[in-house]
């Protein structure tokens, strides 16, 4: 896999927030023993913290190595490289993944369903989220986890980044034996007392294939994120994200419901087309990913139209907080361009998933294309002077019919509602 979207998914890194060139390539030594002593003392610092055996982790991570393929990855692009809104949402919005994405809502309408019930995700937005990331697990990576994290943790390139960078990975490293641990049946923290777990299951989940950033199965988290929320959906036991597409399915809800998912609110709304121009938006666009306007203001300024502040028209509540987006457009000819949609709280919880306004955006046009209804749900509370019948939400879109709203909003359009 390559580009944004299969970076490193559920962790704060992502190449699309992050072009900063490097500073000096030539210097970069390249030192298997760097990375054999930054390892060491981190297994020994985790079986230490945890009471795991030390003997266990220098077995199971003797043979790790250097990947210098995933450290060219990890690099941002060329110089003068421009970031190009239409060619990554082209490469993502497209009819194979539209057709394979179909086929999954299809295939698992009901466990969707049944997901989207209890925790207001839609199914068409988790499946937007598997399809982007890895086609349904064609594309989930190919190269050993273990060897990925090490590498990141200990050689990362030699970019102004680094240290952090090595910092996040060396902690996924640790989640990633912590994990794998529990997997193959030990406790944690392990005592001499506690049963020694499967050594062939402990290196099997250690040399499991992830992207080149370390991210696991159909929907691509990284171990930490697989601790933390990923769920045993099918019932067997296990968590099974490779395997599993009822694991994959109430993993990915559960993830955005815990990082701030509003059910039956929208994810974005368009701006209005006059506003394209003005240079109040421009300012706004900052490209730091929190919601610090509201709907309200942003209606006064012309951004919105006024209806997005009514809950009753598929709008928000006009306290609602908000940001605006920008989306960086190259044309055929190279004219420069920004589109600018305004994202709301939905919006900044995929953007928990993957750190990109491309990537939560793509995610949310493609699960329009899937019959995903950006518009809020919320139950009509009809009055004498009700608007226009067009506007109203039907019972099968309210909360109150969670039942036939699921369904319905399930079920594949041909056109996504705008
Ligand atoms: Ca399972």
């Amino acid at each position: 896999m390559a580009g944004c979207a299969s970076n490193p998914s559920p962790t704060p890194a992502s190449r699309a927030s992050t072009p900063t060139p490097i500073v000096n390539q030539v210097a970069e030594g390249f030192s298997e023993q760097e990375l054999k002593q930054g390892l060491q003392s981190l297994l020994a610092q985790t079986a230490s913290a945890e009471g795991i055996p030390l003997g266990s982790l220098e077995a199971a991570f003797a043979d790790t190595k250097t990947l210098s393929q995933v450290r060219k990855l990890v690099l941002p692009g060329p110089p003068g490289f421009k970031k190009n809104w239409l060619a990554y949402r082209k490469r993502f919005i497209e009819p194979v993944r539209i057709k394979a994405g179909r086929a999954f809502l299809e295939q698992n309408r009901s466990y969707l369903d049944r997901v989207e019930q209890e925790t207001g995700v839609p199914g068409t937005v988790i499946t937007a989220i598997i399809g982007v990331e890895t086609i349904y697990g064609r594309h989930m990576g190919n190269f050993k986890v273990k060897d990925v994290l090490a590498t990141l943790a200990f050689h990362y390139p030699d970019t102004p980044y680094r240290a952090s960078r090595e910092r996040l990975f060396q902690d996924q490293l640790k989640q990633l034996i912590l994990l794998c641990w529990s997997q193959a049946g030990g406790s944690l923290p392990a005592t001499p007392q506690s049963p020694a777990p499967s050594t062939t299951q402990f290196s099997a989940c250690l040399n499991q294939s992830s992207s080149y950033a370390g991210a696991i199965g159909l929907p691509q988290f990284m171990p930490g994120s697989i601790r933390s929320f990923a769920i045993d959906g099918d019932g067997d036991g296990l968590i099974d994200l490779r395997q599993s597409r009822q694991d994959a399915i109430a993993s990915v809800a559960r993830f955005l419901r815990m990082h701030g998912w509003q059910p039956g609110m929208p994810i974005y709304f368009p701006i209005e087309e006059r506003a394209t121009q003005s240079q109040a938006i421009e300012g706004l666009a900052d490209g730091i990913p929190q919601a610090k306007h509201t709907v309200a203001e942003l209606i006064a300024l012309g951004i919105l139209s006024r209806e997005r502040g009514d809950l009753q028209a598929g709008g928000v509540a006009p306290d609602s907080k908000a940001l605006i987006v920008d989306l960086p457009i190259v044309s055929a000819n190279g004219d420069e361009q920004v589109r600018y949609v305004v994202g709301l709280e939905n919006f900044l919880s995929i953007v928990q998933y993957n750190r990109s306004y491309f990537y939560a955006q793509s995610v949310a046009e493609f699960a329009q294309e899937l019959g995903y209804d950006n518009r809020s749900a919320v139950p009509v509370i009809k009055t004498a002077s009700e608007s226009s019948p067009n506007k109203v939400k039907t019972a099968a879109n309210t909360k109150s019919n969670p039942k036939t709203k699921a369904k319905d909003k399930a079920k594949p359009k041909v056109k996504p509602t705008p």
